[in-house]
């Protein structure tokens, strides 16, 4: 009798900014599933991951403890809990595997519109709100600044209305809301996204087959986004230079083409995006019947 492999699983936002973009990374890399009727946990039909929906802020900790062999979550979350642990003796709490590119966001310290504080060179003795005090207070400390942190679990961006702090430091991306709390955003602390971790646990060899696929069809999935295959006929004599207009364009495919000699086609694949501007200047290079296709997987 052959052995059902050991279940893995993986640890994502149960319900926030990251929850439908972990979910469709997960189903992008072939996972079907099931939710349960809690809703906590999502079972993996036709391969032996499981996820769990848990808040944002508990992920780091079930991939330390190895709950979970994986967990996706932002770098902000994992800097904050890495500090924290660092504190308390644990270097290692988790191994980072992958940036992904969803929940972009910034760190930054934030000024009202009509104070005096402008810069954070400015701040000696002020106080500033955030939800990441270990973060900013490891800032404070690199940079030999000497202001007061406070923390706020959220509604961060009212504290200086409220008389609570002198200025803020809070996650940033439209900029919207500091701008509708009149607040200027000033210097950024960290540049976030979310990012795929694994346990510092040593994966069991039951389930590091599964574990290396999995984390192998994220990176593919991350690859293909943004990636473009393109097909081209070109002189011969063209192709240095049509290889130089391509954006992170790996070694082209050269084939003959039936029947004329001086022509061939030209099949690669460009890890970035392709603008009509590269079009063209591909056309007057020589290229025609230029086609730009979406790669839908991809494995290295
Ligand atoms: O309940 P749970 O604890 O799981 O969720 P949460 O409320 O802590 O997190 P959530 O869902 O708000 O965010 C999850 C993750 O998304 C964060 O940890 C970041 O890594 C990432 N992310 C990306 C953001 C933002 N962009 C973002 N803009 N997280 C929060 N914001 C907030 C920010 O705090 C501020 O209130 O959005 C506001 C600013 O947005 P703009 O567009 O107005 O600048
Ligand atoms: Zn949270």
């Amino acid at each position: 009798m052959t052995q059902s492999p050991a279940r893995i699983k993986i640890a994502i936002q149960k319900s926030g900014r990251l929850t439908e973009l972990c979910l469709e990374l997960l189903q992008q890399c072939g996972l079907k599933y099931s939710r349960g009727r809690d809703q906590l946990i999502g079972f993996g039909e036709n391969m032996p991951v499981d996820f769990l929906l848990v808040r944002d802020d508990d992920i780091p900790g079930l991939v330390k403890d190895d709950v979970c062999d994986l967990g996706i979550c932002g770098m902000n979350v994992l800097e904050e809990k890495r500090l924290e642990y660092a504190a308390a003796g644990d270097d290692a709490p988790f191994k980072m595997l992958q940036p992904l590119d969803f929940g972009h966001c910034r760190l930054a310290f934030a000024y009202p519109e009509d104070g005096d504080l402008q810069a954070i060179t400015d701040i000696d003795g002020q106080t500033i709100a955030t939800s990441y005090p270990l973060i900013v207070e490891d800032y404070l400390k690199r940079n030999q600044l000497n202001g007061q942190v406070i923390e706020f679990s959220g509604a961060v961006e009212i504290a200086p209305n409220l008389g609570r702090a002198e200025l803020i430091c809070d996650l940033v991306s439209t900029g919207g809301t500091l701008a509708a709390n009149r607040l200027v955003e000033g210097e950024t602390i960290l540049e976030s996204r979310a990012c795929l971790v694994q346990t510092p646990i040593d994966i069991p060899a039951e389930k590091t087959e599964w574990v290396n696929r999995l984390v192998e069809r994220i990176a593919g999935v991350q690859q293909v986004r943004g990636s473009k295959y393109i097909m081209m006929h070109a002189p011969r004599s063209a192709l240095a230079a049509i290889h130089e207009l391509l954006p992170g364009a790996e070694s082209p495919t050269v084939l003959p083409l039936d029947e004329v000699n001086d022509k061939v086609a030209v099949h690669v694949v460009c890890r970035e995006n392709v603008f009509w501007e590269t079009l063209e200047d591909l056309k007057r290079k020589g290229a025609s019947s230029i086609l730009v296709l979406p790669i839908e997987k991809m494995l290295a």
